[in-house]
């Protein structure tokens, strides 16, 4: 089996990349997992739109009857978004799935990786896995930090997810070399709020001004990821004491129920959509539009790089 064999890009995409249109990788665990069912679906369709407002073409990335799948068609979206049998896929589980012929979202860390080896440079998520607020005990920390600290992508996200320990999170990108700036902001973004408290290392105002870091990056050979933090629209993100009291009251529920690895991410922001009546949803689909929007900016000011 060749390489060609394992992986399908969907023909529009395959076109835009031979033709040097602009590209955007999106993940798929958002999808699957992060987003409640009876909405992801909807999202998963406006945030494909949301690319092509900028004129850059979406590429949904998942594994599908055991294939890579880069660009999924409305069915294969679809199933995505609602079958719960969908695994989480990170970097280590795609050999598994793949050869089990399983359904996969992949996530930040598998989605950069997939998206790298087909040559798209540009990817959109919501916020980046890090390290949990109770790491010292549990060890657990995203596979998507060594991730991004060994492949050249730019990915566009509104911080990590508050749910994680923030400033260990900006400690393990610098030891790892990603690369950090803040789109129209000196505050590294907290995800459901605006500002986490932590400063970002370089402030940019414009997509030109990212191309730029990206080309003098890539003339050097830099191999880790630009991370691009947007910081979510200020009318969507959440009340301040709302979502202390909320992330309070989830890392008890998650320490009662005992709940482990690759299902805490999930597991905490289903308790943030739950308890806030939807609100923290309403950031969430905000947040992760606004961002496909501006890596679809990016990825059309890129078509003049290399
Ligand atoms: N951003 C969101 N919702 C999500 C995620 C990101 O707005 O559900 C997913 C991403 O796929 C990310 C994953 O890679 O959560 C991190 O999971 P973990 O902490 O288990 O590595
Ligand atoms: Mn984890």
């Amino acid at each position: 089996m060749s390489p060609d064999q394992i992986t399908q890009v969907h023909p529009e995409v395959a076109e835009a990349l031979a033709s040097g249109h602009g590209v955007v990788a999106l993940e798929s665990t958002l999808i699957s997992h992060g987003l409640p069912t009876p909405n992801s679906a909807t999202v998963a369709r406006q945030v494909e739109a949301a690319v092509r407002e900028s004129g850059a073409v979406p590429a949904t990335i998942a594994i599908l009857d055991g294939k890579v799948r880069v660009g999924l068609d409305d069915t294969a979206l679809e199933r995505i978004a609602t079958d719960e049998s969908v695994a989480k896929a990170s970097l280590r589980d795609l050999g598994a799935v793949l050869a089990k012929g399983v359904a996969g979202a992949t996530t930040v860390a598998a989605t950069s990786y997939l998206a790298h080896s087909v040559g798209i440079a540009v990817f959109a998520t919501g916020g980046l896995g890090g390290v949990h607020r109770e790491a010292r005990e549990t060890w657990d920390e995203s596979a998507d930090l060594p991730a991004l600290g060994a492949l050249p992508v730019t990915v566009v996200c509104a911080g990590i997810k508050s749910v994680l320990d923030v400033p260990a999170t900006l400690e393990r990108l610098e030891t790892l070399s990603v690369a950090l700036v803040g789109y129209r902001t000196d505050a590294f973004p907290g995800f459901y709020i605006r500002d986490s408290g932590q400063p970002v290392p370089w402030r940019v105002d414009s997509p030109a001004e990212i191309v730029t870091i990206m080309q003098r990056r890539h003339l050097l050979g830099l191999q880790q990821a630009l991370v691009v933090a947007n910081p979510i629209n200020p009318l969507d993100e959440l009340d301040r004491a709302v979502h202390d009291e909320t992330l309070a009251s989830g890392l008890r529920a998650l320490a009662e129920v005992g709940v482990r690895g690759k299902d805490v991410t999930p597991f905490l922001l289903a308790h943030f959509h739950e308890q806030t009546n939807g609100r923290s949803l309403q950031a969430n689909v905000s947040l992760v539009l606004s961002n496909a929007r501006l890596a679809g900016q990016i990825a059309v000011a890129a078509r003049s790089l290399s």
